[in-house]
């Protein structure tokens, strides 16, 4: 990928999408194409393909992709698998139609068994039962990495999946309902210092624990794999993870902390100091899905923002 190569970023508006075309334009990649969801929904068919058509882009980020936190996956099954497969399917296929030299493909950590050994490597996909509030989206990314794969198989294609660990970052989502742990967090400390309150809630148990990925580190990772040569690049479409062999890459920082120790950390950095109640008729979701990230760091790249440098990024963009 170089410079003046014609890049696609599908959900450029998005907490990963955005990070990657900042972090793009950051590098000096100029010929970068986005179209916002009502510019161009990638859930129809003919406006996908007629965009393709039109565009023709060399590589494609694919970070379009319903989102949300354990009570969202929870709540809306139908949705988190029905659009997270339309938009994969309508992307990668037209990136074959239309030859994009590499694609990227975004999933999560969700994607592996539920009760991996940890920390999770590569090889453990599809080695047993997935984690019940979040299947469906589970299911409709795996379906994808099983996409890439089939295509790269039966046409040559290099197509590639990168699998994040949680995310945060600037342009998270903070609805309180649908985003993700961390978000949730962020603002419900902010807010209760902010109206001095003497109680915060959150949900579960505190006990499970989460690895959390600063969302300018996963772009940068993400630009990492797409400039790698030919050679380095191919030989993660092909590698044999144990009896499997699946177009994967996970990308994490290699470190967790468990829900507790998170709101002790947010609360310390937003100067909170009434007390925190763990709502038990919440749901936990999986106890523990830290990635093992020795396939990247062997590659030569790992993550920069420790957790407590990117809480306090995350907290002053969200007071600001
Ligand atoms: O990010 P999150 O919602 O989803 O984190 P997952 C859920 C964990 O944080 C659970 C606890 O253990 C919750 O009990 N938690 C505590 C809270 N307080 C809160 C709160 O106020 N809000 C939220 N949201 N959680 C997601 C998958 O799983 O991970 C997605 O559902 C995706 O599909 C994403 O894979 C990366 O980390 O459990």
């Amino acid at each position: 990928m170089k410079a003046d190569s014609k890049i696609y970023v599908a959900g450029h508006n998005g907490l990963a999408g955005s990070a990657m075309l900042r972090n793009l334009n950051e590098l000096g990649f100029k010929n970068i194409i986005t179209k916002n969801h009502d510019e161009l929904d990638l859930i129809d068919i003919e406006a996908t393909s007629n965009f393709f058509k039109t565009e023709k882009p060399e590589y494609v980020f694919l970070a379009a992709a319903k989102v949300g936190g354990i009570h969202a996956n929870n709540t809306y099954p139908a949705d988190y698998f029905f659009q997270n497969i339309s938009i994969q399917t309508n992307v990668i296929h037209n990136s074959y139609l239309n030859d994009v030299k590499r694609l990227l493909f975004l999933g999560s950590s969700c994607i592996y068994p539920k009760d991996s050994k940890q920390p999770i490597k590569e090889e453990y996909l599809f080695s047993g039962p997935l984690e019940k509030t979040n299947s469906p989206f589970a299911v409709a990314k795996l379906s994808g990495i099983a996409m890439c794969s089939s295509y790269n198989r039966q046409y040559n294609t290099k197509y590639l999946g990168a699998m994040s660990t949680n995310l945060y970052g600037p342009g998270d989502n903070y609805d309180l309902e649908n985003g993700h742990v961390m978000a949730a967090l962020i603002r419900k400390f902010s807010e209760a210092k902010k109206n001095n309150a003497t109680t915060v809630s959150l949900w579960g148990s505190g006990n499970p624990r989460r690895e959390f990925l600063y969302s300018d580190d996963l772009a940068k990772a993400c630009i990492f794999l797409m400039t790698l040569s030919n050679e380095k690049f191919d030989s993660l479409l092909q590698n044999n993870l144990g009896s499997k062999s699946y177009p994967i890459i996970n990308i994490g920082t290699g470190e967790d902390i468990s829900i507790k120790d998170l709101s002790l950390l947010i609360a310390k950095i937003s100067g909170y100091k009434g007390k925190v109640f763990f709502d038990k008729t919440k749901p936990d979701g999986v106890l523990r899905k830290l990635l093992n990230v020795d396939m990247l760091h062997d590659l030569g790249w790992s993550s920069k923002t420790v957790i407590s440098e990117g809480v306090e990024k995350v907290l002053k963009n969200f007071n600001a």
